[in-house]
């Protein structure tokens, strides 16, 4: 490391500051891995393997350093090394930005899934865009949200190496020519396209333990134009071509939020054709020269999984290439699409599914249109000649139809697996959203249910749990999850339940000293941490939880001698910059939080803390340190969840509606170990289709729920009267679409069992444990044997 910061920076290990010593250290980190990623790339170019591309919008890497130490073994001497001079780790590595390139879940889990890849030593590698701005920064402001720009490359990203040799074109707009050829096959030109540039960056993905480093290439918008080239034209166009420049390097400019309903903008349909035509001519590229087999064998050397429908454009994209450079007809063609790519459906929410203007994409991506065009034509006639029984809802499966392209349709179409991430989830795609397709096409539809890095989310983030749990079971749970299991042995031993008690009593510590320097709260580490982390939607209904909290100091206020076990409610979430809803729910808690803080009746007994800038780093710091996790979507909404994986890998216990992966939580764990409540999914489910639910009639029966509304309505809760009108607006006068006041009661009911079972450690800590007994399902390493096993069909390497 002296020798680092000499090299690096000219100075004295003892004058080098925090920072010097992240770029020393990430120096040291890349001067181990840059080898090793070389000998991957030459074993697997040397033995032909089959490589699978996964092609995301959203890569949520968060900080890299940490990980990339423990992967390649060098964690403790780093550690070590930093506080034999007097150095704070953490500070160190807080140093890195957090790869904000994500919005939530769906991009969350792209990371988790690079993280397996490379560990279980399989040929994978992930596609994205390099965006210059990650999703916003959150800052609140009198308890509203405001985004700031997260400009998170300001400084030298050390993990990135620019390829600038790899870089390939992409055309947009332009016109289509068509030319019949001698033997009368058709030849298509473009003329007048605008060109971009694609520069490929490419980051490490180091395995853990293993040698193994996978590639994560993100592509970067760059002008063709040098900026010297507008000088050789007779009038000056300087600032044509600063326009122009600008206008390009819009395309890898910013992450879209994710919100809360769709909207289709021409920047991100540039965004989507930028990533899918860079990635496929590169995986062309390296199948020509890197394997050489013959076009028609490609799907036996690669695979492309589409991470919901952003990249579906791969599909139009494969077939131009493979028509119009390769000139292969429509049918070798659309063999060879088919039987390569795969995708992954991320919700069933109906204001959530993606659809282009027809005009749009006929207009940005001409000879794109054609061949979907093409793709829908053939489709809709064979519907027409071979399934008389669906006739009648051609319109509801056709690729392009009211004017609109319909992505998910053209994804299902031109792939060969079409998956679910949890299985209720798929099961309401086969059952509904998605019917049709599934009876049209039953071998597509495979499930795949979520899971997480437990390296990250458990080895990295609670080295304290983690040691203790190596003490009693060995270290080989850190390979082979699955073995957490044998915890079950200890579940009942008083000696083991005592120390992983005091492991979270040690992390609630240190996450109350993280929150007092942060927002000056003091809160009791003896109290119980209810915490809901996850992106503000309706549906995720943080509303409900914070009326628990305002029914409990209704409670606490009519009876401040009431016996109540102190809780410390815990909140992180964004909310999409345009979601008005969600953003007045974030100024509720607020509001809320400052009157329950600050009131002396409640005795300190609840406290209520809004994290701002809810961001993977911060829920590496709240995770190891939460009692209850918080999961209570509408049933059949949330397609999977992965925060209530990493919560109960940490010894949380789930409070949780029958939905997503809380339902395979409660199947492994049985009833007696978790929380559940609330309306089922078919009960959602058929109070949409057929009625029946009247929320005004819960607040004409239940004095709670209108004691709370009333509040909201009349302004006990905030200064200005109007403030919360729209939520309540929203629940009586539009029936509360997302089922808060029907959930209530039970919800209510359920924390009165969390506060019983929390009173009792031995019982508490024998549920704990038995979560994370449980939870090696749930690692990401389970997910991809089976994503590899049953989709992609790809093997290990062996070096
Ligand atoms: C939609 C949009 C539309 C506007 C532009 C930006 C944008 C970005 C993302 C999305 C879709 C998000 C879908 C999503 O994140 N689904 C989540 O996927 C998780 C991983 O499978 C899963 O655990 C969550 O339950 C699911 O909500």
């Amino acid at each position: 490391m002296a020798a680092k910061t000499n090299v690096l920076f000219g100075k004295k290990l003892k004058d080098a500051t925090n920072k010097d010593l992240y770029y020393a250290i990430a120096s040291i980190v890349n001067d181990e891995v840059h080898p090793q990623w070389g000998e991957t790339n030459h074993t697997y170019e040397k033995k032909k393997v089959k490589q699978v591309f996964y092609l995301s919008m959203e890569f949520l890497v968060g900080r890299l350093l940490e990980n990339n130490l423990l992967n390649c073994g060098l964690l403790d001497d780093a550690n070590g090394a930093l506080k034999k001079i007097g150095k704070d780790p953490e500070k160190v590595y807080a140093n890195e930005p957090d790869a904000g390139l994500g919005n939530g879940g769906l991009g969350r889990l792209a990371a988790c899934f690079l993280d397996s890849l490379a560990s279980l030593k399989y040929p994978g590698h992930g596609c994205g865009i390099r965006y210059r701005y990650g999703l916003f920064e959150q800052r609140i402001i009198h308890g509203h949200q405001i985004e700031l720009p997260d400009y998170w490359l300001q400084e030298e990203y050390p993990w990135e190496t620019r390829k600038g040799e790899e870089s390939v074109k992409i055309h947009f707009r332009g016109s289509v020519h068509m030319h019949r050829k001698i033997d009368g096959s058709l030849e298509f030109h473009y003329k007048n396209t605008d060109q971009v540039n694609a520069v490929p960056y490419d980051i490490p993905v180091v395995g853990y333990n293993n040698q193994v480093v996978n590639t994560l290439r993100l592509w970067s918008a760059e002008s063709i134009t040098r900026d010297t080239d507008y000088l050789t034209s007779k009038s000056s166009k300087y600032y044509h071509h600063l326009d122009h420049k600008h206008s390009i390097e819009q395309i890898s400019g910013f992450l879209y939020p994710d919100d809360s309903s769709y909207e289709g903008k021409e920047l991100r349909l540039k965004q989507q054709y930028f990533l899918v035509s860079a990635s496929i001519q590169n995986i062309l590229r390296h199948f020509k020269r890197q394997i050489g087999a013959p076009l028609s064998d490609l799907p036996e050397y690669i695979a492309i999984q589409i991470n919901d429908t952003h990249p579906s454009l791969a599909i139009p994209e494969f077939m131009r290439i493979l028509m119009d450079d390769e000139n292969l007809g429509w049918d070798q063609a659309w063999e060879i699409t088919r039987h390569t790519i795969a995708y992954t459906n991320h919700t069933t929410l109906s204001e959530a599914l993606e659809k282009w203007p027809k005009t749009m994409v006929q207009e940005l991506l001409p000879r794109i249109y054609m061949i979907i065009d093409e793709i829908n034509e053939r489709f809709c006639r064979g519907l027409w000649f071979d399934h008389p029984e669906l006739r009648d809802v051609i319109p509801e499966l056709a690729i392009i139809a009211d004017e609109q392209v319909h992505m998910a349709r053209l994804a299902i179409v031109g792939s060969f697996s079409v998956n679910g991430v949890a299985k209720i989830h798929t099961d309401i795609l086969k059952k509904k959203e998605m019917k049709h397709f599934y009876q049209l096409f039953p071998d597509r539809f495979n499930n795949k249910t979520n899971g997480v890095t437990h390296r990250r989310w458990l080895l990295q983030v609670n080295p304290r749990l983690s040691t203790v749990i190596s003490e009693v079971i060995g270290p080989n749970w850190i390979c082979r999850p699955s073995q957490l299991i044998s915890l079950l042995r200890y579940s009942k031993d008083a000696s083991f339940l005592e120390k992983v008690d005091k492991v979270k009593l040690e992390n609630k510590r240190s996450l109350a000293s993280l929150i007092y320097d942060r927002t000056g709260i003091k809160i009791d580490e003896h109290s119980i941490f209810d915490v809901q982390i996850k992106r503000l939607h309706e549906y995720k209904r943080q509303l409900l939880n914070i009326f628990h909290v305002i029914y409990l100091y209704n409670e606490l206020k009519d009876n401040p001698n009431l016996d109540l076990t102190p809780r410390t409610f815990i909140f992180g979430a964004k909310a999409a910059p345009s979601y008005h809803l969600a953003k007045e729910v974030i100024k509720l808690i607020h509001t809320v939080a400052s009157i329950v803080n600050h009131d002396p009746d409640i005795r300190g007994k609840l406290k209520v803390v809004f994290l701002e800038n809810y961001n993977v780093s911060l829920a590496e710091k709240i995770i190891p340190a939460t009692d209850i996790s918080e999961q209570i979507s509408t049933a059949s909404k949330e397609a999977s969840g992965t925060g209530n994986m990493k919560m109960m890998m940490n010894g949380a216990l789930t409070v949780g509606t029958m939905d997503g992966a809380n339902i395979e939580i409660r199947d492994l764990v049985g009833d007696q170990h978790i929380f559940m409540f609330g309306l089922k999914a078919d009960e959602v489910l058929n109070y949409y289709e057929h009625g029946g639910y009247t929320a005004r009639d819960i607040y004409n029966t239940d004095d709670r729920v209108r004691r709370i509304l009333d509040q909201l309505n009349e302004g006990v809760f905030g200064s200005q009267e109007i403030e919360f009108k729209d939520i309540y607006y929203n629940i009586l006068y539009h029936n509360d679409p997302y089922f808060v006041l029907k959930d209530f009661d039970p919800y209510i009911e359920t924390h009165e069992l969390v506060e019983q079972a929390y009173r009792d450690r031995s019982t508490w800590m024998n549920m704990s444990v038995t979560n994370i007994a449980y939870s090696g399902k749930f690692s990401s390493d389970r997910t991809i044997q089976e994503y590899a096993s049953e989709i992609w069909k790809i093997n290990k390497t062996h070096p």
